[in-house]
């Protein structure tokens, strides 16, 4: 499939929108004002600057897609649109879009126009549930809040199940009004609004732990950015709290946690503000992740979703009376996550996300109970090569005292366990040759969970392992592994993945084959983290 993606954030007259949300100039960033010179870098400040406020990078990237480096949406191949008044001096593109562009027209015989790219996806991977959204270097976080972003379902082939097994059919395109489904995509996100219903993002670092500063120049801390956000409101599929009337049958449904920062813990319920943790009323069958279908089909009691993490499932209303209402909670916390056992969301807002209502029985449910179904065989990866070991970090402020967190960072790990922290533009550390098959072990140095996304590839869930930590619950420098706590994934992670949670005082490990050559990146998938700093750069071949 070939998509032309376009930056059309302009107006009317041709000139550009600013962006909706409080951009920070300070970050390392895609950061057009620099020109061709200062474009992907931060730059330098005499006193603490505003907002940026002037046109919007963007390139999109189609997240768990197998696909060549040209069409995987590069941090530093955005685009901004084709306005007329961009102002002189600013770089159009990032320092990646012509050397991309060039790939392209060469492989694919397509030009690119200006304010647009053209991408590629060959499709040639299990049939699952992708998505996309931008991935602009350090403005991520707030493209995606924005808006823009979708799923992206792969269907057929040898990978997928035969037509009528799962409840279908899904939304598509052309639809007759009043089209009933039973394969519906739900993209769980959270948000703030303003009180005229606009967006709410924090315009200040005050809003996340009240440091009012001081900013450059006296400080390396960036005024506008949060490290991480939590909305108090959820949205599903852009609605506020939606409901959906079911019929007493099968329903499929493919979950996406497509917030920012929250990792969500979900669960089916028929008393919404219930005390936590909740019995659940309703098991879900999951069937598959974000690499395609697992083994087996799973009864779980919940959900727990990392950030961009999906999970393909079956929930089963057979039998239940009409009139009858069960509630989508979310027992995940309204902060940063360490594992299971913490805070649970305000049972009031964020920890609930939408009802179903059941109505009468309209249609004959043909497909076959979970427990029966069989489930396509994916092919295994084979044996690893080379094993990697790399690291989570988180660095406080390197002027002021007991401030932070300033970013979080990737990195590897020196022959003495010592982390070795890494920046954006460090130079490639992760090479695989290819076509070879890599574990990388990630170890986690921080005091939270990061979802740990590696584009080009979808990879097994090997094993996590506990690392000795402090009395704060941090992994020790030297790490130093615990003997006897190895435990293989679970029982949700064992199909392909392209996206883990790396849990604090662990580390886990994953194995995966890089069979395209080129540029890409591995990054935590909190968005925030990601924007400053928590990505690196990876080649292949
Ligand atoms: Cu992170």
């Amino acid at each position: 499939m070939r998509v032309k993606w376009i930056n059309q954030l302009v107006d009317g007259n041709g000139n550009y929108l600013p962006h909706l949300l409080p951009v920070d100039p300070t970050l390392h960033w895609a950061n057009p004002p620099g020109g061709e010179m200062g474009r992907d870098m931060s730059p330098e400040f005499l006193s603490t600057p505003g907002p940026y406020t002037g046109p919007v990078p963007i390139v999109t990237h189609v997240h768990g897609a197998h696909t060549y480096d040209h069409s995987d949406g590069f941090a530093e191949a955005w685009y901004l649109p084709e306005a007329r008044n961009v102002p002189s001096g600013f770089a159009s593109v990032g320092s990646k879009y012509d050397g991309f562009k060039a790939a392209f027209e060469a492989a694919w015989g397509q030009a690119w126009t200006p304010g647009s790219s053209v991408f590629q996806y060959p499709n040639d991977q299990a049939a699952t549930t992708l998505w996309y959204h931008d991935h602009a270097l350090g403005m991520t976080r707030l493209n995606v809040y924005a808006g823009p972003a979708g799923f992206y379902l792969l269907r057929g082939g040898r990978t997928d199940v035969e037509s009528g097994v799962l409840p279908g059919p899904a939304p598509a395109p052309g639809d007759l009004p009043g089209t009933r489904y039973y394969e519906i995509p739900i993209a769980i996100q959270d948000r703030s609004f303003n009180g005229d219903g606009s967006l709410f993002y924090p315009d200040s670092r005050e809003f996340f732990d009240e440091f009012g500063g001081p900013y450059i120049p006296e400080s390396d801390i960036s005024p506008i950015f949060n490290p991480e956000f939590f909305g108090n409101t959820t949205v599903v599929n852009g609605n506020t709290w939606p409901y959906l009337t079911v019929e007493p049958r099968r329903y499929r449904f493919r979950l996406l946690n497509g917030c920012n920062s929250r990792f969500l813990i979900l669960k089916m319920v028929d008393n919404p503000t219930a005390q936590r943790p909740a019995s659940a009323m309703l098991p879900f069958w999951q069937i598959g992740a974000e690499g395609g279908f697992l083994p087996k089909p799973v009864q779980l009691n919940q959900l727990i979703m990392g950030l961009a993490e999906r999970a393909d499932v079956v929930v089963d209303f057979t039998g239940l009376r009409p009139g009858t209402e069960i509630f989508l909670i979310n027992e995940g916390p309204d902060e940063p996550f360490g594992g299971l056992g913490g805070p649970s969301a305000d049972p009031d807002t964020t920890g609930q996300v939408m009802k179903f209502v059941v109505g009468p029985l309209l249609s004959t449910d043909t497909s076959v109970p979970p427990a029966q179904r069989q489930l396509p065989v994916l092919a295994g990866l084979g044996a690893a090569s080379i094993t990697r070991k790399l690291s989570l970090n988180e660095a406080d402020s390197e002027v002021l005292e007991d401030v932070g967190p300033r970013e979080a960072e990737l990195g590897t790990v020196d022959a003495n366990n010592m982390p070795v922290e890494k920046g954006w533009h460090d130079p490639i550390t992760e090479n695989p040759s290819v076509g070879a098959t890599e574990v990388w072990e990630l170890y986690n140095f921080t005091a939270d969970a990061h979802p740990i996304h590696v584009h080009q590839v979808q990879f097994q869930v090997v094993s996590r392992q506990q690392l000795e930590t402090d009395e704060e619950g941090m992994a020790m420098k030297p790490a130093v592994l615990i003997p006897g706590t190895n435990r293989g994934p679970e029982s949700w992670e064992t199909g392909y993945k392209d996206t883990v949670i790396a849990y604090p005082g662990e580390v886990t490990r994953i194995k995966a084959k890089f069979d395209i050559p080129g540029l890409f990146v591995w990054h935590c998938h909190i968005v925030e983290h990601e924007d400053n700093e928590m990505m690196r750069p990876y080649r292949v071949g």
